[in-house]
């Protein structure tokens, strides 16, 4: 009977660690408005982001099919994109501007073309 409750206590206390830990990530580390952006072969939804200078978005990218990859060399950020699986990037643009992106991870076909644009305005 004691052991049984000892092994509930831990079980307790290991669950209080992992909300613990898990807690101030969700929502508090990142800020700002939500742009969801959709990929898929061979194309980025929206492939044309406007943003405001020194505002901070978060980008929330998903993949609809495969693995790609998001690169904008311009504003230095970069991202695989996993299919089922919601990955987020938060960015404060600090320049004005047209900074093209596109896949970085061979994805078939027509993974040259898949791209698009960030837009910084002030
Ligand atoms: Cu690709």
């Amino acid at each position: 009977m004691k052991t049984a409750w000892f092994k509930l206590a831990i079980h307790g206390l290991l669950a209080v660690f992992i909300l613990a830990s898990i807690g101030p990530y969700s929502g508090a580390a990142e800020k700002g408005q939500v742009i969801s952006i959709k990929a898929k072969k061979f194309e980025f939804m929206p492939n044309e982001i406007t943003l405001k200078k020194g505002v901070p978005v978060v980008l929330e990218f998903t993949s609809l099919d495969r693995m790609h990859g998001f690169h904008c060399p311009g504003l230095g950020i970069r991202t695989d994109i996993l299919p089922k699986k919601v990955t987020r990037l938060q960015l404060v643009p600090d320049k004005t501007g047209t900074f093209p992106f596109h896949c970085d991870i061979f994805c078939g076909s027509g993974h040259e073309e898949m791209g698009g644009k960030i837009i910084v305005t002030d």
